[in-house]
């Protein structure tokens, strides 16, 4: 989608250190961190939310991602939170399916 800041940063459009990349997804430190780590985990192809009909290569590169994401950040065994908010309703404001990977700190209950 040519107006999804998503599609842009996981196409290359809009420069951005990447932290995992494979074929399918991208990995990226969130613009407005909630914990010390703070990573969305994004397709290169635009699927609107978790129930768009994600191809299940694509769901498996996510979770290869947050596994390196996850070692390189030093939370694998520490502790960490992995949200994916869905719809409007749930507080997802970028259109494009992402998943934040949260840690680093104790979380709170309430933390996205
Ligand atoms: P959500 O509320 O679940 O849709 O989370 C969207 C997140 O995306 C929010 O935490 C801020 C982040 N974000 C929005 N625009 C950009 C951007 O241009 N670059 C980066 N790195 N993060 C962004």
């Amino acid at each position: 989608m040519s107006d999804c800041i998503f599609c842009k940063i996981a196409n290359g459009e809009v420069p951005t250190d990447f932290l995992f990349e494979d074929g399918n997804v991208v990995a990226f430190r969130d613009l407005n961190p909630q914990a010390p780590t703070h990573v969305l985990i994004v397709p290169k192809a635009h699927y609107a939310n978790i129930a768009d009909g994600v191809p299940a290569e694509v769901l498996k590169s996510m979770a290869d991602a947050v596994e390196a994401v996850a070692e390189a950040e030093g939370v694998r065994d520490s502790g960490f939170r992995c949200i994916m908010n869905t719809g409007a309703a749930a507080g997802q404001t970028v259109m494009h399916l992402h998943m934040h990977v949260l840690g680093g700190a104790p979380l709170g209950e309430g933390l996205l």
